[in-house]
């Protein structure tokens, strides 16, 4: 008896099924592969917005100044920016493998022009003038501490952390 249901038990394979039962197996099968591929391809999240002013006042000279997106609907989720010193040349804070969009408008009233340069990420851009704004679009691919600067002032500097 109990070999005969060996037997039995042995013959279900996925050719004995039905139709209707294939359908629905091969329907569940896509219907996971969809959602893994979904999971997948959005582990990395959309690009996360950091946005920084260039401006100059007597006391700090020339700077990179937070602008904050918090106030700014659906826009919280941007990259994590901190700066002391009323958010002059911030420490921004990346994450490895995820898109980021660093916006950088020139807001210098004395019209100089600026850029600004991640060495390790081959970071340049070419300057920017007055009232000109430039998004850098670029995915950390390795963790550490590293500094931006801005070529045509020395004090232009803040740090990146990507973790
Ligand atoms: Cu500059």
């Amino acid at each position: 008896m109990n070999k005969r249901k060996k037997q039995n038990d042995s013959q279900y394979t996925f050719a004995s099924y039905s139709l209707r039962t294939k359908i629905i197996i091969v329907g569940v099968l896509i219907s996971v592969g969809l959602l893994l591929f979904h999971a997948v391809t959005h582990f990395s999240g959309p690009a996360r917005n950091a946005f920084l002013k260039i401006t100059y006042s007597p006391q700090s000279g020339y700077a990179f100044v937070i602008q904050s997106p918090g106030s700014v609907k659906g826009m919280k989720s941007g990259a994590g920016i901190s700066g002391s010193h009323s958010g002059i040349n911030p420490t921004l804070y990346l994450n490895k493998g995820f898109p980021e969009a660093i916006h950088m408008i020139n807001e210098d009233p004395t019209h100089s022009k600026h850029n600004f340069n991640v060495d390790e990420f081959n970071i340049h851009t070419n300057d920017i003038g007055y009232f000109q704004s430039q998004i850098v679009n670029f995915t950390p691919d390795k963790s550490g501490t590293f500094t931006y600067y801005c070529k045509n002032h020395p004090e232009m500097k803040g740090t990146v952390i990507v973790t």
